[in-house]
């Protein structure tokens, strides 16, 4: 479920340009620091022996050659990511770092951060995946170190249909295939570092997940929410199955071309409209999206109208047909009636003349998909039914037609026709010749009805009758509507009506890879939950998992498992046969991650209203409707019975933007086989392309053009990543090439984060030379007998006033900018601050620090190498997030040092034009300084206005205690 990506509306072709002053390095002659002992046996570093400039003891050369072999695998490194990567990674693992315990303080704050868990298919992770799983990675990192208890969880959405159609094709059980997949993806997030708490890991298809799967669906029957009924279900008469929606191409089906039909079959639903008004109501107190709370309130789609009543003309029986309109004022411009297709009451209505007709034209209908039945551009097509209805309003009789472009599952499935006032009427009017009759006029002035549909509010016309009494001419559509709602239901023709687009939700597919349905039905054929305490009810082993052919779903070939007892009468039963569909598992699995091993209940109580709800939920756009729809559906049942504490599952939801192939630079030649600008490229020509490198091309204004003919213009374009046109960049290669840290920057620098943006190789080469700039700052440059030198950090000094207002600039913004999921700009500040640093003479450890622990959210691997280096001997993963002091910022302002007697004592801010008797009183005042200067006498004071306070005290002379 969780792996299609849509693209999304704006697309940055290039990664943001690093600052302008950014050096560029040679990669090939980068250090390649002592790193044997990490893989063999994971020890810390000793700070010492990598910055003093001790490097090259005997072990340090020999590794510095290993490395240096380490070349031969065709990869130049910057910095030693190949050996730093996987020894931390080795290291969180080893010492449950990112665990979460079962046990918490619940008094500190938590923070719960979720990837939408992946379809772990067969082809593994590709770069778009950790784009997503980077920024909740940064943001669970920021959070633990500002004393967070962080739950960020992983696991695997791992029913489906792929595994199923392998096992067809291979007869490799489902499990198998699955349980691979998940340990490649597995291996290949472990690869990128991400700080999740395997220990709660969870897969849809494990037992003990599914268990309570079964035991949700089993409340939402107790509670009538589920239930069967006949659905037109989309059959595959040369397959003998039935397929999913996604299975069906153009009509057949996308295995062997064959036709396909929707038939009505026995199926479950779930009743999600019994939600309608909750799930509209209460997206407007979530932090979502705006465009994904449009998209869900348009699904669940809203609409207030009326019903009305048509009697039919011409028939003994006194039959009515019911319509639905949003637009009760245009009662009048009613000029025919239209039924569905698939309408119940067209066999009784429809006339002996007419009957062969609508026969075939529901048969042809039946092989559309409602959306394709519904698309504004297509061709509108339809029957006359041979009969007549009358108009209540006026007691005219209009025509019934047959029209597929009316849905049988909307509204009443019929409706009437007004062509002066709806776009669909009115090109179906046109066609087969039906009367228009304009009813609204707009605010000022009339419209040529037959020219074109006018849909919008105005003063009604021609909209009188004697014959029922009813008057609206004159007034505006809005009270047009509310009289004609009034007058259906004093004359009993009709009411006000309240309508959903949003349907129920059908909940059970023929397959096997799914979650067994816990029902059985008895030998009366009716159907009965099995009891809790049986759950869960696991999946038969199958060997066959072909379709039986009859549209049985292939579960129906497991004969022992299929028939059961009836325990209440012992007499023999049968279970039921489809599989729960993959949006069941995922409906659920973030409250799972709470309490992952709980095998009394689906959640404790406890654990769930502390960690309830997630703070933030990062997806693809492409779950904006159906998957968070579904789960609030799950989670506002599972609070109506007291499972979860709050209304809404998922507080905060991000869309990541999608990752598209690199750019492609295409030039056009002419028949002389001359370059042409592409702007004079047109239809009628005959030019020809070809793809030009990217060191060819460079960038003028808003266009590419050829760097040695600028007058040439190019078409730059980037694709989807997809297989098959072989643009599909692979996580495992960049992360050999350039390391993870690298892997993650460069995802996290590409372009803000919910936009879609374009892979660029020369753009994971710009971080991955920041990265290296970073190390060389820290741990030194090689000096010329491949011997180290030490870095720049000062142990002892004190950071100056200007390396302090650096480095809280750099922290205030890259704070903000996590915060704010503005991943890219806060790198730049870390670029900015870099590049300050090494003009620095010295570079005091106190700033160092601070900035690695600001780098480790983003780039962990390299942070904690620097970390442990400098001295320190645990993780960094807990270290106190720096935080800005805003005295730094200030321009108006300085901090001002003082010394007490020639010794500095610390700091005070002060305004730049600050005299000596206000720097002196401040000084007095603060706390640290204060304990310098209390009873001590004066003697003298230098003041160097806006750089220093240097205050000569007397020392009280020190008196002896006698103890007695
Ligand atoms: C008369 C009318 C006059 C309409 C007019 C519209 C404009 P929403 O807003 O989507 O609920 N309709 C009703 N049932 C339908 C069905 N099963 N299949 C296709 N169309 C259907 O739209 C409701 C409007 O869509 C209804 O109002 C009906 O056309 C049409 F000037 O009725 B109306």
């Amino acid at each position: 479920m969780f792996t299609q990506i849509q693209p999304a509306p704006r697309i940055h072709f290039l990664p943001p340009p690093l600052p302008p002053d950014y050096p560029l390095l040679r990669r090939h002659c980068t250090p390649l620091l002592n790193h044997r002992r990490s893989r063999t046996s994971f020890r810390r570093l000793r700070v010492s022996n990598c910055l003093n400039g001790e490097g090259g003891n005997a072990s340090c050369s020999q590794e510095s050659e290993e490395s240096t072999a380490g070349r031969e695998d065709g990869v130049r490194r910057a910095y030693p990511y190949h050996e730093i990567e996987p020894k931390w990674q080795r290291y969180w693992e080893e010492t449950k770092t990112f665990r979460t315990p079962d046990e918490i303080d619940m008094s500190k704050p938590k923070f719960y951060v979720l990837d939408m868990f992946p379809y772990p298919s067969g082809a593994g992770l590709h770069v778009g995946h950790p784009l997503g799983y980077t920024a909740t990675d940064i943001l669970a990192r920021l959070r633990r170190m500002q004393g967070f208890n962080v739950l960020h969880p992983m696991g695997w959405d791992a029913f489906g249909l792929p595994a199923e159609q392998y096992a067809i094709e291979t007869g490799t059980h489902p499990k198998v295939t699955t349980i691979k997949n998940i340990d490649r993806f597995r291996s290949q997030l472990k690869l990128l570092g991400f700080s999740y708490d395997w220990d709660r890991e969870i897969s849809t298809t494990d037992t003990e997940y599914y268990k309570w799967t079964q035991w949700i669906f089993l409340q939402l029957l107790k509670r009538g929410l589920a239930y069967q009924a006949e659905v037109p279900v989309n059959w595959c008469p040369a397959l003998g199955t039935v397929l999913a929606n996604e299975e069906v191409v153009d009509g057949v089906s996308e295995r062997g071309g064959h036709p396909v039909i929707r038939k009505p079959m026995r199926q479950w639903m779930l009743k999600i409209t019994a939600y309608a008004d909750r799930l509209l109501e209460d997206l407007n107190d979530l932090d979502w999206p705006e465009s994904v709370k449009e998209m869900q309130r348009n699904w669940i789609g809203r609409s207030e109208g009326a019903e009305m009543q048509f009697s039919v003309v011409d028939i003994e029986s006194d039959l009515k047909v019911t319509v639905y309109t949003t637009r009760p004022d245009t009662i009048f411009g009613a000029t025919y009636l239209v039924l569905a297709p698939e309408h119940v009451l067209l066999s009784a209505i429809v006339s002996d003349a007419q009957r062969k007709d609508v026969e075939e034209y529901r048969e042809v209908a039946s092989r559309k998909s409602d959306l394709e039945r519904t698309e504004l551009q297509k061709e509108k097509t339809g029957v006359f039914s041979g009969c007549y209805a009358t108009n209540p309003a006026n007691g005219v009789s209009i025509p019934i037609w047959v029209a597929d472009y009316v849905l049988g599952s909307y509204g009443t499935g019929a409706i009437m026709a007004v062509p002066a006032h709806d776009t669909r009427d009115h090109e179906f009017a046109l066609k087969y010749n039906i009367p228009i009759c304009g009813v609204v006029n707009p605010e000022n002035g009339s419209l040529d009805y037959f020219e074109k549909a006018f849909s919008g509010d105005g003063t009604m016309i021609n909209s009188s009758s004697t014959t029922s009494g009813l008057d609206i001419n004159g007034l505006s559509s809005k009270d047009a509507a509310s009289r004609v709602i009034e007058w259906l239901e004093k004359t009993g023709n009709g009411m006000k009506k309240v309508n959903y687009k949003l349907r129920d939700w059908l909940f059970a597919r023929q397959r096997y890879w799914g979650e067994p349905i816990p029902v059985i039905f008895n030998d009366r054929g009716e159907c009965e939950p099995i009891s809790e305490a049986e759950l869960p009810l696991t999946l038969p082993e199958l060997d066959d998992f072909t379709p039986t052919g009859t549209g049985e779903p292939p579960l129906a070939k497991a004969l022992s498992w299929v028939e059961t007892i009836d325990p209440t009468t012992g007499g023999s039963a049968r279970r039921e046969t489809n599989t729960m569909p993959q949006w069941a598992g995922s409906c659920w699995y973030y409250l799972r991650f709470m309490d992952p091993k709980n095998s009394n209940a689906l959640v404790d109580k406890e654990k769930e209203m502390y960690w309830s709800p997630v703070d933030v939920y990062v997806g693809g756009a492409e779950h904006a409707v159906l998957h968070l729809l579904y789960a609030r559906f799950w989670h506002k049942v599972l609070y109506d019975i007291g499972v979860v504490s709050t209304k809404e599952p998922f507080q905060c939801v991000i869309n990541q933007g999608i990752i598209l192939g690199e750019v492609q630079y295409l030039a056009f030649r002419d028949s002389d086989g001359n370059l042409v600008s592409a702007d004079v490229v047109n239809d009628t020509g005959n030019f020809s392309q070809e793809s030009i490198p990217e060191e060819k091309v460079v960038k003028s204004g808003d266009y590419f053009v050829m760097k040695d003919n600028p007058n040439i213009r190019l078409i730059a374009r980037a694709h989807k990543m997809s297989k098959s046109r072989g643009n599909v960049v692979n996580p495992d290669d960049v992360v050999l090439q350039y390391g993870a840290d690298s892997l993650r920057l460069y995802e996290m620098f590409m372009g803000p984060f919910r936009d879609s943006k374009t892979w660029s190789t020369s753009g994971i080469d710009g971080v991955h030379r920041f990265l290296a700039r970073v190390w060389r700052l820290v741990v030194g440059l090689p000096s010329a007998d491949g011997k180290f030198k030490s870095g720049t950090v000062d142990f002892e000094g004190e950071p100056s006033i200007e390396q302090l207002r650096c480095l809280h600039r750099c922290i205030n913004k890259v704070t903000e900018e996590i915060e704010a999921t503005r991943f890219n700009t806060g790198i730049s500040a870390m670029m900015e601050f870099t590049n300050a640093a090494y003009k620095w003479e010295k570079l005091p450890k106190s700033i160092v620090e601070e900035f690695i622990l600001l780098l480790s959210p983003y780039a962990p691997h390299m942070a904690e190498e620097l970390w442990s280096r400098l001295g320190h001997s645990t993780s960094l993963a807990y270290e106190p997030f720096p935080k800005v002091n805003p005295a730094y910022l200030k321009e108006s302002t300085v901090i001002l040092p003082v010394q007490i007697n020639g010794k500095t004592r610390g700091t005070i801010q002060v305004e730049k034009t600050c005299t000596e008797e206000d720097a002196f009183e401040l000084a007095s005042l603060d706390s640290k300084l204060s304990k310098f200067l209390s009873g001590k006498s004066i003697k003298k004071r230098i003041f160097v206005p806006g750089k220093i306070l240097n205050i000569i005290v007397l020392e009280a002379p020190k008196v002896k205690v006698s103890q007695r």
